[in-house]
């Protein structure tokens, strides 16, 4: 992912395999490769309701595996979000009536409970396997937009410290405690931070963290001159990871329902290809085609197809087509 982000940034989309508009389920299927001929060079997923048989998008667990396999093998690149459940009850990520997350620490109540879903996760992560036996990598994005206070691990719902705690908890225990050596680490805060010190008050540190990201949903959607606040954003992920030899990537973006048809040349594109240095981006990822309403990826006949196919057919945006062309992969 290093070599490959001065050349392109790779156009990434969660659950692709998974379901799309009007289908779910159908082998290999896949909205964006209807849509262009290539699925996704970047496929995400998500463990959010690890330990029962479907996740909280309702994908199989069983599923998925077979999924980052599949993308695996072809040539992609695959990254796990984790909308994680509280380990004591099945409420939601989205519960925040109580500060919880003292209580997953160490000497924490609830602590034995935090480590049996972290066993959950490795057992998943630690036995992703290709056809030959060999570990398959993934890029690990857990505690994200921790800078909004809409999940329970948010900015609002524990300090600073305990967050940080949690986060090198969850890496070291996941790296040292299990074993788990097939995966990266992105750390990636949502929209609000405007210099240094606002993006890195959560930060675990640089021995945790392989890829600094930003999830921006909200600023993308101006246009013109407003622009320039998430460009100057990505200026500063791909400046800092030069700096730290990291990797920088907007981790989670799109526009739901693409009511606006040209919102991949006239919002995305004005930002990631701002200029050299947004260019280094290494990949932007879309959420999930659930419905009309809820979809971020066109599907065909979709009003914003040719604008889509506009913006992926440009030389240094690369779909999975592209990313097995230059990795050699027939
Ligand atoms: C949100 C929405 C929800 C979904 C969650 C986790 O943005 O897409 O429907 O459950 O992400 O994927």
């Amino acid at each position: 992912m290093k070599d490959l982000a001065p050349k392109a940034t790779m156009f990434g989309h969660q659950d692709d395999m998974s379901y799309g508009l009007g289908w779910r389920a159908i082998p290999w299927e896949s909205d964006v490769k209807r849509v262009t001929g290539s699925y996704p060079a970047v496929f995400g997923w998500d463990l959010g309701k690890i330990g029962n048989p479907v996740n909280l998008d309702s994908v199989p667990f069983d599923s998925m595996k077979v999924y980052i396999r599949r993308a695996h093998e072809m040539g992609g690149i695959n990254t796990l979000s984790w909308h994680a459940y509280l380990p004591t009850d099945s409420t939601t990520p989205w519960t925040t009536k109580e500060k919880v997350v003292v209580n997953l620490l160490p000497g924490g109540k609830d602590h034995a409970a935090f480590k049996h879903q972290l066993d959950l996760v490795a057992d998943f992560i630690g036995n992703l396997k290709d056809g030959k036996g060999n570990m398959i990598p993934v890029l690990f994005r857990p505690w994200h937009e921790m800078d909004g206070s809409w999940f329970w691990w948010g900015a609002n719902n524990c300090t600073t410290d305990e967050y940080k705690q949690l986060y090198r908890f969850t890496i070291e225990y996941l790296w040292k405690t299990k074993h788990v050596c097939n995966m990266i680490v992105g750390y990636s805060p949502d929209r609000n931070f405007a210099n240094a010190d606002e993006y890195y008050r959560f930060y675990p540190g640089d021995d945790i963290v392989d890829l600094l990201g930003v999830d921006n949903y909200w600023d993308m959607k101006f246009s013109g001159d407003s622009l320039n606040i998430p460009t100057k954003k990505v200026e500063f992920l791909v400046d800092e990871a030069k700096k730290k030899g990291k990797i920088a990537a907007m981790t989670e973006t799109g526009l739901e329902g693409l009511p606006d048809i040209k919102w991949y040349t006239e919002h995305l594109d004005k930002v990631i290809s701002a200029n050299e240095k947004t260019k280094q981006l290494s990949y932007i990822l879309v959420w999930r085609n659930f419905s009309k309403s809820h979809h971020y990826a066109p599907y065909p006949g979709e009003a914003a197809v040719p604008d889509f196919l506009e913006w992926v057919n440009k030389p240094d945006i690369w779909l999975l087509n592209d990313l097995k062309a230059y990795r050699g992969i027939k």
